[in-house]
């Protein structure tokens, strides 16, 4: 079957691609539509084309996949926009869905955009490390002004239809069906002469447009290559002619494009839709309905967790133990939600609806009809234990039962019922009503059915649902806990903590390892290493930051820790962790000595890297793709990199194992042995099927 069907309504030739699921500009799609035009060109009959996407949606972009195919291989956007913008008759794009890059750009080189009313029209190139290839930022600026256009490239955020006709980026809305309106639309124009062109008009922007879009993208896409390429290119538009423009852009483009940004974006891209995809589960996999949830514990978590699914309008029962903590937790999301509307994103209405759908008990008998419960407690095996037995003589049949634990057992937790098929792990990360990463831990009786409704429901709340295994930690906690241990060790060597720090903003991350440390509370770490010390029949841990924490520096939250806190929020270098450092290191006999920042972030970033590989080799983690989509949702991992595992295939996975054994970390098996074959963990997960 052809990628474009022909078909005539009187005199206009109707072209519709269907290249499922979204007609991206696939091979076979511009054969098709290039037929398409060679039959309109040659028909004295046929007045005007219609170009529709069959399915879905309109075009909603070039094909992703194709970008690193050697040129000649690549299907010819560029080349179909050109002759689109030199046809002889009128062309009329009808859209529907979503006309996205390439799209619009093939739209807006049509005489006429006719779309339907919930359709959606963007430029999301920037969001995957590149910038509009095909004309689209020499086009957009003609179209809507200078300052509409770098709003739209720069953000990578469609607009509506009815915003689209108000700029003039769309013609008509259709009325009813869309085909109809289009075809109707050609029709009356297919004696327009001359054909009006976007390439012809000019492009409207101030200097001034220009100045602050530069200083802009300083903050929101710091680092990154292609904004200012997008900034430059519109600029463009409005002080030279259109030629000059259409060939600076694909100069520019094939520079973005060729980025290691560029490939991070859109390793990125495809491995958050591949987490999405569990071995031996199939959309046929039976899920159960999610019509209502009940949460235990009305603390930070449960409290984050309760907004995520009042949020989308689903009831949810909360439990404490006392009517104290009760109101306090009742009180903070409230707080939160009129926060929100502060802001003018909600409105008051809306938080009176959502805390309507909130019925706090003391009961956790309140909890029987709830189709899903999440237990948000204290980090304790024993209460939670505790707390799932009593579930298993609570809950109804089929019931979803789940562990907001971050670290510990599940399988051990689910032996305490008598349905472990029923429970699973669900590790949101702090604050749950806002990170967008949900680690959905399966346990080893974990049913599918349970499994597939998890991934589902994670959809629903709009996270981003990894699968992972039992472990401590799973995968985020895990190598976190490695990263940790490093960055202590380097400042043991002599590295001041501001310097660690530094070493990972430089990579892009917002926060550093001590300044995480100190926002989620020292005292956390403390504990688990005192815990896991005592556990292990070892002496009780006596470190720096141990010693910072029995000082009562516990963090932000006490206006002190690594870093003071003068104003409450913003870590400043701390003379007392100087001098606690410089009397620990003369105790414990530590020369110190000058760590280079490549060193610094070598070493942090590679401890990542190689538990990840442990991680994988154990099969805690399905994907290195998955560690990475873990790393950019849950911890800050900049996307341009691709996360710590495409970062490291991009560094070379030969020179890895080379800077861990000079620095003195044992290079996990799997690393070593994909560096001995020359190979990346993008190889390793397409080899095991998973990418
Ligand atoms: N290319 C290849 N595959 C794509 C694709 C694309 N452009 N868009 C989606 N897919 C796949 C996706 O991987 C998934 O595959 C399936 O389609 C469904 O996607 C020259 C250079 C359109 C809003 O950036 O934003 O044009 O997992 O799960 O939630 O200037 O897909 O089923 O195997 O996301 O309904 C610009 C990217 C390209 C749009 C639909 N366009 N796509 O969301 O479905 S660059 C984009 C999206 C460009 C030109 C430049 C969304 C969507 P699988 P999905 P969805």
């Amino acid at each position: 079957m052809s990628m474009v069907d022909q078909t005539r309504q009187g005199q206009i030739l109707v072209l519709t691609i269907n290249n499922p699921p979204v007609n991206a500009f696939s091979p076979g799609v511009p054969e098709g539509l290039h037929a398409g035009l060679d039959v309109a060109e040659q028909d004295s009959g046929v007045k005007a084309v219609v170009i529709i996407g069959g399915g879905r949606t309109f075009i909603a972009g070039a094909d992703i996949k194709t970008f690193d195919l050697p040129r000649e291989q690549a299907p010819n956007l560029r080349g179909f926009v050109a002759r689109l913008d030199a046809f002889g008759k009128p062309t009329v794009a009808a859209i529907h869905g979503t006309a996205l890059g390439g799209g619009l750009e093939l739209a807006m080189a049509c005489t006429y955009r006719v779309a339907d009313k919930g359709a959606q029209l963007g430029l999301p190139e920037v969001k995957l490390g590149v910038l509009p290839g095909a004309g689209g930022t020499q086009r957009l600026p003609r179209v809507v002004g200078a300052q509409k256009a770098l709003e739209m490239m720069l953000s990578g955020n469609p607009i509506k239809a009815s915003e689209a006709l108000q700029l003039g980026l769309v013609d008509e809305l259709a009325e009813g069906d869309l085909l109809s309106a289009a075809v109707k639309f050609a029709s009356d124009h297919a004696d327009a002469r001359p054909l009006p062109r976007i390439s012809e008009r000019s492009a409207q922007g101030s200097p001034e447009v220009f100045a602050a879009a530069r200083e802009g993208i300083k903050k929101t896409h710091k680092g990154q290559l292609s904004p200012s390429f997008i900034v430059d290119l519109a600029e463009m538009a409005t002080n030279q002619s259109f030629e000059a423009g259409w060939d600076a852009e694909a100069r520019l483009f094939v520079q973005a494009k060729d980025s290691p940004q560029s490939r991070g974006l859109r390793h990125i891209f495809f491995a958050e839709r591949e987490a999405g995809k569990i071995p031996g589960l199939t959309k046929d996999t039976p899920t159960t309905e999610i019509k209502s949830a009940g949460v235990i514990g009305a603390g930070t978590m449960g409290g984050g967790i309760a907004m995520n699914f009042l949020n989308v309008g689903l009831p949810v029962t909360i439990v404490e133990t006392s009517q104290e903590a009760l109101d306090r937790g009742l009180s903070v999301i409230r707080r939160n939600y009129e926060n929100t509307a502060k802001k003018g994103r909600m409105t008051q209405d809306d938080v009176e609806k959502r805390l309507a759908l909130l019925t706090p008990t003391l009961e956790m008998e309140g909890l029987k009809d709830a189709d899903i419960i999440i237990e948000a407690v204290f980090e304790n095996m024993d209460v939670k234990k505790d707390i799932f037995g009593k579930l298993d003589q609570i809950a109804k049949p089929g019931a979803i039962l789940a562990s907001n634990t971050s670290t510990l057992d599940v399988n051990e937790i689910a032996s305490v019922t008598k349905r472990p098929e029923s429970v699973i792990g669900l590790h949101f990360f702090s604050p749950a009503n806002v990170m967008k990463l949900l680690e959905i831990v399966r346990a080893d009786n974990t049913s599918d059915t349970v499994l597939a409704t998890s991934m589902a429901l994670a959809r629903k709340i709009k996270k981003v649902g990894v699968v992972v295994g039992v472990c401590d930690g799973f995968v985020g906690n895990r190598m976190i806990h490695h990263y940790g241990e490093e960055a202590r060790k380097l400042v043991e060597e002599g590295a001041r903590p501001q310097d660690v720090d530094a070493a990972m903003h430089a990579l892009g991350l917002p926060m550093g390892p001590f300044e995480m440390s100190d926002m989620a509370g020292l005292d956390v770490g403390y504990l688990i290493r005192q815990h896991q010390a005592k556990v292990a029949g070892k002496p009780k841990p006596d470190g720096w930051l141990d010693q910072i924490v029995e000082q009562g520096r516990k963090g932000q939250k006490t206006q002190a820790g690594i870093y003071d806190y003068p104003d409450g929020r913003k870590p400043v270098p701390s003379p007392a962790t100087d001098e606690l450092l410089s009397r620990y290191r003369a105790e414990k006999n530590l020369s110190r000595r000058e760590i280079s920042p490549e060193e610094l972030t070598k070493r942090l970033t590679y401890s990542l890297v190689n538990e990840g590989a442990q991680i994988l080799d154990e099969g805690i983690a399905q994907r290195a793709g998955d560690i990475d989509v873990i790393y950019i949702y849950g911890y800050g991992f900049p996307a341009y990199r691709g996360g710590p595992m495409q970062y490291a295939d991009e560094q070379g996975l030969g020179n890895v194992v080379a800077d861990l054994e000079k620095y003195g970390q044992p290079p996990a098996p799997l690393l070593r042995k994909l560096a001995e074959e020359g190979k990346t963990f993008a190889q390793w997960d397409r080899e095991k099927g998973r990418a």
